[in-house]
């Protein structure tokens, strides 16, 4: 099927969806001017993601793995959503029941006007406390930045999920649920490498859904449909194509 056919069918399927569930990842938010994580020019690049995003990693080198997260806040910090997370925003206020389920922590879809969102790996903008409850939000309008705590003087940390750890178990029940009990699953911007994030298209094909990928390239998601291209330029078309 051509990418033109492609565009209606997946059109047409949404149109007569009664619950729609949207799975995003890095590469959403990749043509807002963020890097991605595995592609060229990614976040990963050149280094490890057990070193800069795992507890041990932390442990190990807190001024490291705090340099990382202050390059990418600052990489953040004036970023803006693009065509492809405000036609999410714009599709979910026409359905009758609509789940964000994203992988990324820069809020985008947030900003750009979507609802109801389920951060998977938690957001940049918050710092916590490794010793005692203190959180705070959007630490980068506070200066000068400081990474330890101000109740109790221990390490403070980004409130993200690193590798190792558990998700937000809230978070995560309500994902497993919508993927159960949605009739279309749309994957977007995502390699597909990172569970149990990865896993919620299998879990909503073996539910009964209809599935698709949106993405620059092909992934081993195992969906009923792949669009290959920029989602900045594939959700507006999909979303508003005449059915
Ligand atoms: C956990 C920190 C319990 C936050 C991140 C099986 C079950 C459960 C766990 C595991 C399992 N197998 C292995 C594990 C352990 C591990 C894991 O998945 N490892 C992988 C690497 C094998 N999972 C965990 O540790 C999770 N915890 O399950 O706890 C447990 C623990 C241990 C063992 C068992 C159970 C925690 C996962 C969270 C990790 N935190 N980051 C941060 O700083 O951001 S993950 C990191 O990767 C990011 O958060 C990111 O969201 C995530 C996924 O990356 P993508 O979003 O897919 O980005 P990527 O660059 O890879 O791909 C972008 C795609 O977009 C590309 O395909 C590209 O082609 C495309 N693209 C680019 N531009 C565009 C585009 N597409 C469309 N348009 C464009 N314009």
């Amino acid at each position: 099927m051509n990418l033109e056919d492609s565009i209606k069918k997946l059109s047409k399927v949404i149109h007569s969806s009664k619950s729609l569930v949207v799975m995003t990842g890095a590469g959403i938010s990749s043509e807002s001017g963020v890097p991605t994580f595995r592609g060229e020019g990614g976040f990963w690049k050149g280094r490890s993601a057990m070193e800069l995003a795992s507890p041990e990693g932390f442990e190990n080198n807190p001024e490291l793995v705090w340099q990382w997260y202050e390059e990418r806040r600052t990489k953040l910090k004036d970023i803006k959503p693009n065509p492809a997370h405000f036609a999410l925003a714009e599709l979910e206020k026409r359905c009758a029941r609509f789940t964000l389920i994203t992988q990324n922590v820069d809020r985008l879809h947030h900003q750009a006007g979507s609802k109801n969102i389920l951060e998977l790996h938690g957001t940049i903008w918050k710092n916590v406390c490794l010793s005692c409850p203190f959180e705070e939000d959007h630490p980068e309008e506070k200066r000068p930045t400081s990474h330890k705590c101000p109740k109790c003087g221990g390490w403070l940390r980004p409130g993200v999920v690193w590798f190792g750890e558990m998700l937000p178990e809230d978070t995560l029940s309500k994902a497993y649920r919508a993927s159960e009990n949605c009739d279309v699953f749309l994957v977007v911007g995502t390699s597909g490498v990172v569970y149990p994030a990865a896993g919620l298209s299998e879990i909503a094909k073996r539910s009964g859904a209809y599935t698709a990928l949106v993405n620059l390239e092909k992934t081993n998601a195992n969906v009923d449909l792949v669009l290959l291209g920029k989602a900045g330029n594939l959700l507006p078309k999909i979303f508003s194509a005449e059915v």
